[in-house]
């Protein structure tokens, strides 16, 4: 256990009034695109509902599970009149039927390609095992589409000090040669990594 004091500064206030909007399964449903948009995405289980509440001090703003890939929509929530967050679904859920995968895979990917008000994507990875093959996919896809990407590497509380710097020294192999990377560690647990979550958040959504 990484044991630290993770004093946290004060929620800003871009993120402290999030309202969930709707959910969407197909494109005529997403909201109007102008603003600034920025999306959530990773592997079921990674603990992206987790961060999202941890990040927005909610307890139940995003549905968090002990059984994956339940949340099938994208999740769109309001943070102001022109900022908003969204909850795309979780990929590579080996239980649920291929087809249906693709389908999810493929709303994600229609998503990221054809929403103007995206200004950046944060793509959370477990710091245990980061970079799995559908990790690398995802980050290959986004690096070929200039996609601006933060890495959070996520339940930072089950690894020792060591092991977690050495997975993010690994990570950043990636961020430094590629244009618009970034990554940290991050534990919805004990909050590491909580303060520069919000300030990146605020940074692009400002
Ligand atoms: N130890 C620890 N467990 C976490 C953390 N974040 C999420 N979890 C757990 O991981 C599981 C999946 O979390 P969830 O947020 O629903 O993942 P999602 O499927 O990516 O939205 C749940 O049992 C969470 O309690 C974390 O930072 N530390
Ligand atoms: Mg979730």
């Amino acid at each position: 256990m990484v044991t630290k004091n993770n004093s946290n500064a004060p929620l800003p206030a871009l993120l402290a009034n999030p309202i969930f909007l709707l959910g969407a399964t197909k494109r005529s449903q997403w909201p109007g695109d102008s603003g600034n948009e920025v999306a959530f995405a990773g592997r079921s289980n990674v603990g992206k509902s987790s961060a999202i509440n941890c990040i927005m001090n909610r307890r139940k703003l995003a549905r968090t599970s002990k059984t994956p890939g339940r949340t099938q929509q994208i999740n769109f929530f309001d943070l102001s009149d022109s900022a908003r967050i969204v909850d795309l679904p979780g990929y590579g859920f080996a239980k649920v039927p291929l087809k249906v995968r693709q389908q999810w895979e493929l709303a994600i990917i229609d998503y990221l390609t054809n929403r103007e008000s995206l200004v950046g994507l944060v793509l959370l990875m477990d710091s245990r095992h980061p970079l799995t093959e559908l990790d690398q996919q995802m980050i290959a896809w986004c690096k070929k589409n200039a996609i601006r990407t933060h890495l959070l590497l996520t339940k930072s509380d089950k690894l020792s000090r060591n092991k977690a710097a050495q997975s993010l020294f690994k990570v950043n192999a990636i961020v430094n040669e590629t244009e618009n990377f970034s990554a940290q560690l991050f534990s919805s647990l004990n909050r590491d990594g909580l303060d520069e979550a919000r300030s990146l958040l605020t940074d692009w959504l400002a």
